[in-house]
């Protein structure tokens, strides 16, 4: 990889191996190993407009995304258009990124350990398999974030926060599609990555192209948008300057705020203040088993950590002099700057943020699916009306078998809080 300035939140410590998408969460979970009830009950969607968003059990024909995955790559313009500038055809790129619907864009260099080795899906029209190792020497990823909407996000567990959840990954993968089409016509080989059809790991890309930086509840935070994004990546050898990963204070801010631990309902976030080291990245994990139960528990995604977030905000003019104000205090006085930060975030926006929708004939408030696990005892009432997390006991998941996890330093044994 090309020098460049490293990540603050997601230190890079050791070598990185290649991960196989066969071992992701999803597939994992799909071949039963987080245990046959959460596999039974993942993706069903009984509301219409989740079905031909996130259901899987959805006619392929219903589902945007699974066609646009089915189909064949595009030829490349056999006369390429010559580029004496990269810098100026990364300016060009982005805008035309964003022209086709991204709501942000940066760009990096293709770093090889974070294309998956081998994929978990074939597809026919492409001629792969699951299984097939992946070869993908391109250059450059375009890194792609398409925003969800603030109030229906803040509607969230619910059927219409559930609606935008997978309208926006539906929407985010047109200006990916569209993006790599552009740049085959301009006569370089190029690939989209997104919902349902990853070769690539788009968040660590992102931190490198200088979308943001990786929070405490393990999702790229955008001064903007916090994590209310979708992301996805165009690799390509189009020549193109590229961008950096930033400082917005993340580092600073997750160390004290902790509020996503608070807030989560399934305490899948830890408190701890040392993060993990995995795979040569030293970084916070969250318990993604947990995390999974619990939106299978409720019948919907839980965008809670999202939500709480203090980077995700309404477009006020009092969020963006606070992160600018940030992004220029000095490091060392940062901490200071915080504490008072996420009292006024609590005062303001509230200390568990929660906001009733109602559009498109949902209710937030009175749609809840409940759950219908057999027997299950648990207390399922909405998670804003439940009691804040404190620090406890907090487990972490093991990701891979024969997962290597290894703790940060000796206070940190896997068990955080
Ligand atoms: C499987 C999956 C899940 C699983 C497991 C999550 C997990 N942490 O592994 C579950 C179901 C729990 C989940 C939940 C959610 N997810 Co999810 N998920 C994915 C998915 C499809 C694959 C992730 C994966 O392969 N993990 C396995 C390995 C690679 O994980 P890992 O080693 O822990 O590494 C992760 C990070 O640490 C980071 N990383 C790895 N190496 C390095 C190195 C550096 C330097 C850096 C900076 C980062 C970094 O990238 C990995 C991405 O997950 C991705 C899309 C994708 N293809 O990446 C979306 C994705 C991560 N999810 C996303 C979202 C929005 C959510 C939810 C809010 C939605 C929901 N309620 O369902 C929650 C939030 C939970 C949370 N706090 O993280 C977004 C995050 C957007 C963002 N702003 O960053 C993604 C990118 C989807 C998308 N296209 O936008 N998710
Ligand atoms: S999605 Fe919900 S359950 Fe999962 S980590 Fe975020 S807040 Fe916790
Ligand atoms: S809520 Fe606070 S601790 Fe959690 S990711 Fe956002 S800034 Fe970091």
């Amino acid at each position: 990889m090309a020098a460049q300035l490293g990540p603050r939140t997601a230190r890079i410590v050791g070598p990185q191996r290649r991960v196989d998408e066969r071992q992701t969460p999803h597939p994992r979970m799909e071949r039963g190993e987080f245990g046959e009830r959460l596999r039974a009950r993942y993706w069903r969607a009984p509301d219409p407009l989740k079905k031909i968003f996130l259901g899987n059990e959805a006619d392929p024909g219903n589902s945007l995304p699974t066609i646009l995955r089915e189909a064949p790559e595009g030829k490349v313009n056999p006369v390429a258009t010559p580029v004496p500038d990269p810098a100026e055809m990364a300016r060009k790129i982005k805008e035309i990124a964003l022209f086709l619907g991204a709501d942000i864009v940066g760009i990096t260099y293709l770093d090889q350990a974070y294309v998956y080795s081998h994929r978990a899906r074939g597809s026919a029209a492409r001629g792969t398999k699951a299984g097939d190792p992946i070869d993908l020497p391109h250059k450059y990823a375009i890194c792609l974030g398409k925003a969800g909407d603030y109030p229906l996000y803040m509607a969230s567990p619910s059927f219409i926060s559930d609606a935008e959840y997978g309208r926006g990954l539906t929407m985010s993968a047109i200006p990916t599609f569209l993006l790599a089409a552009y740049i085959r016509q301009l006569g370089y080989p190029a690939r989209s990555h997104g919902y349902g059809k990853y070769d690539v790991i788009p968040m660590p890309l992102a931190v490198m192209a200088g979308l943001g930086e990786l929070g405490r509840h393990g999702m790229l935070i955008h001064e903007k948008y916090g994590s209310r994004l979708h992301l996805s990546v165009v690799t390509t050898d189009l020549p193109l300057g590229v961008d950096h990963p930033i400082d917005i204070g993340v580092e600073e801010f997750c160390r004290s705020c902790k509020k996503c631990a608070r807030t989560c309902p399934s305490r899948s976030i830890t408190f701890s203040d040392v993060k993990d080291v995995y795979n040569g990245v030293e970084k916070w994990r969250i318990n993604l088993v947990s995390c999974y139960n619990y939106k299978a528990a409720i019948g919907h995604n839980c965008l809670y950590c999202t939500t709480t977030c203090c980077y995700d905000k309404r477009d006020t003019w009092y969020h963006t002099l606070t992160i600018w104000l940030l992004k220029r205090w000095p490091l060392a006085l940062r901490p200071v700057l915080v504490k008072p930060l996420v009292w006024l975030d609590d005062l303001i926006w509230g200390r568990r943020p929660y906001a009733r929708a109602r559009r498109l004939g949902y209710d937030s408030d009175l749609d809840r699916e409940g759950c219908s696990i057999p027997g299950c005892k648990a207390d399922h009432k909405p998670a804003h009306k439940k009691r804040l997390q404190r620090p406890g006991r907090w487990v972490q998941s093991p990701l891979f078998p024969n997962d290597e996890l290894r703790p940060a330093s000796p206070q940190s044994n896997g068990q955080h809080g």
